[in-house]
């Protein structure tokens, strides 16, 4: 194992793998460090929604090919409430669709091009601190069974997710809010009931289909933020989502994954100190509902993969030095829409009626209002800044 690189990667998520894959494309060396195994990594079952903006830089970048031929093309989602069934037209009023491909998917697919190229991934490497970023010779601490070494970078991009080391050492401000409900989401071998997403807003709760393949649907439900998997047996999870989704034709299958995730936003602000880069969710932080969390990962690499080809290119620190702010115009307005979609569709688990009312009449616009429908769509399949 070497003890020194060019950039030194914290975390073998999407952020971070991909990060490693755009530096190796334009000869620039990185290690990444992962402190779970890679098993661990290729099983944790998370995102599923790719916008354009992703599904480009994966096939660009050369590592699009199974997302291309597994992939589920999706023009809308449905929306169910009261009742109701609404369909949101991304293709007609966007022009754009989404690409429904499993972030684990995506992961696997990274991990095989960087092994095959020869990439450095240390698995089961725990990161634990990060040191000298202010004077140009920034280093990762970590230990590797039991044992404490040193890896010395020029840059170090933390992409350690939500809950990483990377946050804390960049010690910026963050602004944050917390949601009074969780999901509870499983994947499960049963045939999807609708070609496309279906998000329905019930008096019970939100409670959301998707899938990864014609066998196997992903399925959410809004939980009480302290539930725990002991109050959801299978039978409740399956009776609750049937009621929700008003879908009498959703079988019950077997389930190969469940749990339950809080809702959370937060953003730090800025996200770069001296040689220290965030990426990812180790910057931000989006409630599920919008889908956005693994597409802003891959916008905001992009972003510094091409920042630091131009620094070793030229020596030109420009972009570096306006990573944060590019990342930032983008990020916020993922955050504004992912808790726009969440106040939309979650039930309030204080029951007040008013919000309720107020809520079911701003279903009614956005799923009859030209203007509003456009302006869901716009923001769900990524808007770009224009
Ligand atoms: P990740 O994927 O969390 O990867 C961070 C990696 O860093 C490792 N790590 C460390 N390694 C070494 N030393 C340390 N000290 C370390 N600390 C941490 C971790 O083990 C991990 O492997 O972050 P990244 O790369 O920024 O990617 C972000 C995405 O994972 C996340 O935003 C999405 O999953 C969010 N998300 C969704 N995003 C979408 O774009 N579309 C969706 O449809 C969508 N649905 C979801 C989601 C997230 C969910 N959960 C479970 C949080 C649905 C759910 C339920
Ligand atoms: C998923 O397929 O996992 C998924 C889809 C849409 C979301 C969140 C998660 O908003």
């Amino acid at each position: 194992m070497s003890d020194e690189t060019q950039v030194g990667i914290i975390g073998a998520g999407p952020a971070g793998l991909m990060l490693s894959h755009l530096l190796h494309r334009q000869g620039i060396a990185s290690v990444v460090l992962e402190r779970r195994s890679r098993d661990y990594v290729e099983r944790r079952v998370r995102a599923g929604v790719l916008e354009q903006g992703s599904t480009d830089l994966l096939a660009s970048s050369g590592v699009g090919e199974r997302m291309t031929r597994e992939g589920l093309v999706h023009d809308g989602i449905k929306l169910r409430f009261a009742g109701e069934e609404h369909r949101i037209d991304f293709r007609r009023l966007t022009g754009r669709g989404i690409t429904v491909y499993g972030q684990q998917e995506v992961v696997k697919d990274l991990i095989n091009q960087r092994l095959a190229d020869g990439g450095e991934i240390w698995f089961e490497v725990e990161a634990t601190a990060v040191e000298g970023i202010e004077d140009h010779e920034p280093s990762i601490a970590y230990h590797r069974n039991g044992e404490a070494a040193t890896l010395d970078c020029e840059f170090v991009a933390g992409c350690d997710g939500s809950h990483g080391i990377a946050r804390a050492a960049l010690g910026a401000e963050s602004f944050e809010r917390s949601y009074p409900f969780s999901w509870l989401g499983i994947l499960a071998k049963t045939p999807p009931t609708s070609d496309e997403l279906i998000y329905a807003y019930h008096e019970r709760g939100f409670a959301l289909h998707s899938m990864r393949s014609p066998e196997i649907s992903r399925l959410y439900l809004q939980v009480d933020a302290g539930d725990s998997m002991d109050q959801w047996p299978e039978a409740r999870i399956w009776e609750e989502l049937r009621l929700r989704l008003a879908e009498r034709n959703l079988e019950p299958g077997e389930i190969m994954e469940d749990g339950i995730t809080p809702m959370r936003s937060l953003v730090t602000e800025p996200m770069q100190r001296g040689r220290l880069f965030l990426a990812g969710d180790a910057a931000h932080i989006v409630p599920a509902t919008g889908a956005k969390g693994m597409n802003l990962a891959l916008a905001d690499v992009k972003l510094l993969g091409e920042a630091l080809t131009a620094w070793y290119r030229s020596t030109s620190a420009d972009l570096l030095e306006t990573y944060s702010d590019r990342c930032l115009q983008r990020v916020w307005r993922a955050e504004h829409f992912s808790a726009w979609m969440t106040a939309l569709l979650h039930r309030d688990p204080a029951g007040d009626p008013f919000e309720h009312k107020l809520q079911l009449s701003y279903l009614r616009y956005v799923t009859t209002s030209h203007a509003a429908a456009t302006t869901l769509a716009e923001n769900y399949v990524g808007f770009d800044g224009g």
